[in-house]
């Protein structure tokens, strides 16, 4: 059997091999995506978090524990996305401009798609023109926004206004997140929600297109 505690210490050790030995040895035996990823994966991005901070890891070892985190999520990813036929609803998600960190919302973009969504994803380090470009192309219900530093959360209000004044804004939900942004802060920017994990994400995007279409 799959030993999953191993997968905790290989995205914490930075040891991609064994993260994607260990998923996979572990999907041959049925086992739960999420389950990998809410017990043992995030888990331990949080532990990195907290040995950066205390400055017992450097940004060589993020970076490390990223590419685990990432070659174990590859593997994940097609089965988070197995969906039924008629779209829930059309998204673009992307990180703000200036922020280059992609995991979390890579995860939300995932269960997303799962969760029945068309989902366009913008990648990291996309300024507001770009997500006003999509919303137009994609004619998209739900736009995400994450920020995973503090000094790119005002790219998140910046991207609304452009919204905006593209005259986007009455026809597209925002509904933002990452580790530092707060309900409060999403208030603040204008954001009609906030969600603090990828699963919430997708009850909060479902939730947003259904008031959506039952509006006049
Ligand atoms: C991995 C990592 C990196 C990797 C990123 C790799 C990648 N491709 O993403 C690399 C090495 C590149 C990196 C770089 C930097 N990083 Co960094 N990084 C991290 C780390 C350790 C983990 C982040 C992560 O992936 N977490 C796991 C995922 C699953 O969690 P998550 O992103 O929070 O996402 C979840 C929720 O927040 C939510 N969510 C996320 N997005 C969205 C969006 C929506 C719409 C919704 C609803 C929900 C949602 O759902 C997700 C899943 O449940 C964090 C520490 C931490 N504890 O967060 C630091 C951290 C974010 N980094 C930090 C810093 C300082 C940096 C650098 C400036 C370091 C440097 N000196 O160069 C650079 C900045 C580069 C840039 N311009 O962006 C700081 C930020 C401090 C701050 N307050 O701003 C942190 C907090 C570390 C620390 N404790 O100091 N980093």
């Amino acid at each position: 059997m799959a030993d999953l505690q191993k997968l905790y210490e290989a995205v914490l050790n930075g040891d991609n091999k064994t993260a994607v030995a260990v998923t996979k040895e572990a999907l041959a035996e049925n086992a739960d995506p999420i389950e990998l990823i809410q017990k043992y994966m995030i888990p331990a991005m949080a532990e990195v978090g907290k040995r950066f901070e205390c400055e017992e890891y450097f940004v060589p070892e993020l970076l490390l524990s990223a590419r685990a985190m990432k070659g174990a999520l590859e593997l994940l990813r097609p089965l988070l996305a197995e969906k039924g036929a008629e779209p829930t609803g059309r998204v673009v998600i992307g990180t703000v401009k200036g922020d280059l960190h992609d995991i979390g919302k890579n995860l939300v973009a995932s269960l997303l798609e799962g969760g029945g969504f068309e989902v366009t994803d913008l990648g990291a380090d996309v300024p507001p023109e770009k997500f006003v470009e999509a919303v137009q192309l994609r004619n998209a219900n739900v736009v995400c926004l994450s920020a995973l530093l503090t000094v790119t959360m005002p790219a998140m209000r910046t991207t609304i206004e452009a919204l905006k004044n593209a005259g986007l804004r009455d026809r597209v939900k925002v509904l933002v997140g990452g580790a530092p942004v707060t309900p409060q802060f999403a208030k603040e920017i204008g954001a009609d929600g906030y969600g603090e994990n990828a699963s919430v994400a997708v009850n909060l995007a479902r939730d947003m297109v259904k008031a959506s279409s039952h509006a006049c």
